[in-house]
């Protein structure tokens, strides 16, 4: 069905915007519709979308995910889209996620070596990836899951959000000592609804920190690669999406002349920052801001990147996003143009993402940012292979394909963790 602004018949209420008694926004009775991209391009939508608040939930390359308050539901099924529902209740699925739990502690876990030593190591408890947390317990996990590897690891950070938060990640380094190999940089969280990435990035570096004593293969890897890890790098964001909005995307800057709140991060790099793939509106989900990495947590995340480069040089980076299943690598900014070392990357994330299959037959979809999801510009990716030069540096959208979208059910993070787990170490093995 083709799209015809005339077919606006019912007029769009000024949906108030509803708020529980904690002061959350209320999404109970939201309607979530996967629409196929009209031949006219998004573009011509957006006005419309906008009038109705519908919530820009996801693009991709040829459809468009879009959540409709209750109250404008008829008047969103008058435009005549070519849609179909993906959620019935977004109040639902937010439910579905399950409480945010307390954090359980550590327990006493016995780690055996390759020589038959056993030791007795303090680590978090594995219901950590039963459960979304608050942003204090993932930093006492942070430093309990350090505590647990004292020896190889430390605690690190990247600047200072907006709002003051310390941006906090871990470092874990194998035989050679502190800094003396190759990073892998995981960046995690830049987006505040993605809540299952900074679960992802932490089951990665707990994995790394249980294994390394009683697996060869583990040991290996981190012998020769310093790893650093991020699970938060927007953590106002995050914060505001457990206290206020659960589908808040972007900072929490604000800007003079503007009441609208918010800066995307991966839009603010210092590379390709001005484009098609990125929004001068402050409202927009995909803002870029004023100027290229005027937003304190791209700086801070950049310039450790920055370091990390000027270092031992940076061999992997990922930015972990949900959802959609997919592995990319640049550009983002450009369809054209294409990175030197083009058909490494592409064979890598081929075997990734079968490596990913082989275990819960999850299909992630594979190659260049531009021509796979769409153009953006001002993304980390770019930035961190032309400027850091990163040999491979990539986009992980975990899961789901929509069904749950942001709001994946708790009981997919162990299941998720274990997937991308198998398709790192492959990759780490193999790269
Ligand atoms: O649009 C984004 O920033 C990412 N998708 S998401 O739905 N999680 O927002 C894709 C980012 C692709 N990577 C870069 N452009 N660097
Ligand atoms: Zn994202």
């Amino acid at each position: 069905m083709r799209f015809f602004s005339s077919l606006l018949l019912a007029a769009p209420l000024a949906a108030a915007v509803l708020l529980d008694r904690n002061g959350k926004i209320v999404y109970d009775g939201y309607k979530v519709f996967r629409v196929n991209t009209p031949e006219e391009g998004i573009a011509a939508l957006d006005a419309q979308i906008a009038e109705l608040e519908g919530i820009d939930v996801h693009r991709h390359a040829d459809h468009f995910d879009v959540a409709i308050p209750p109250a404008n539901l008829e008047a969103f099924g008058a435009l005549n889209l070519d849609a179909q529902v993906l959620s019935e209740d977004l109040g639902e699925l937010i439910a579905g996620e399950g409480e945010i739990a307390e954090y359980e502690g550590t327990t006493s876990m016995r780690l055996s070596s390759e020589d038959g030593e056993v030791s007795a190591a303090a680590l978090p408890s594995l219901s950590w990836f039963s459960a979304y947390h608050a942003y204090d317990a993932h930093l006492t996990f942070l430093r309990d899951l350090q505590g647990a590897f004292p020896s190889n690891s430390e605690i690190i950070t990247a600047g200072t959000s907006v709002q003051g938060r310390t941006i906090t990640g871990i470092h874990l380094w194998g035989s050679g000592g502190k800094g003396s190999k190759p990073a892998i940089y995981f960046n995690g969280n830049v987006h505040a609804r993605e809540w299952i990435t900074s679960k992802v990035a932490e089951y990665l570096a707990y994995q790394l920190v249980v294994n390394y004593n009683n697996d060869t293969a583990v040991k290996a890897v981190l012998d020769k690669y310093d790893f650093y890890i991020l699970p938060i790098v927007n953590p106002d964001g995050f914060v505001y999406t457990q206290t206020t909005d659960r589908l808040w995307r972007k900072n929490r800057q604000t800007r003079s002349g503007t009441s609208a709140v918010g800066t995307d991060i991966n839009r603010n790099w210092p590379y390709q920052w001005v484009g098609s793939g990125s929004s001068t509106s402050p409202s927009s989900e995909t803002y870029r801001g004023v100027a290229a990495g005027d937003t304190p947590e791209n700086t801070g995340i950049r310039k450790f990147g920055d370091t990390l480069a000027a270092g031992k040089g940076i061999k992997l980076y990922i930015d972990w996003h949900s959802y959609g299943q997919y592995i990319l690598f640049p550009y983002g900014y450009s369809c054209s143009a294409q990175v030197s070392n083009y058909s490494k990357q592409q064979s890598l994330a081929q075997s990734v993402a079968s490596q990913i299959r082989s275990l819960y037959s999850k299909s992630f979809t594979y190659g260049p940012i531009c021509t796979t999801l769409y153009a953006a510009n001002g993304g980390s990716t770019d930035y961190m292979q032309d400027v850091a030069k990163t040999e491979l540096a990539w986009t992980i959208e975990l899961r789901d394909t929509g069904s749950y979208g942001f709001n994946l059910p708790a009981s997919q993070i162990l299941q998720s963790g274990q997937e991308q787990w198998k398709g790192q170490l492959w990759l780490w093995q193999n790269m």
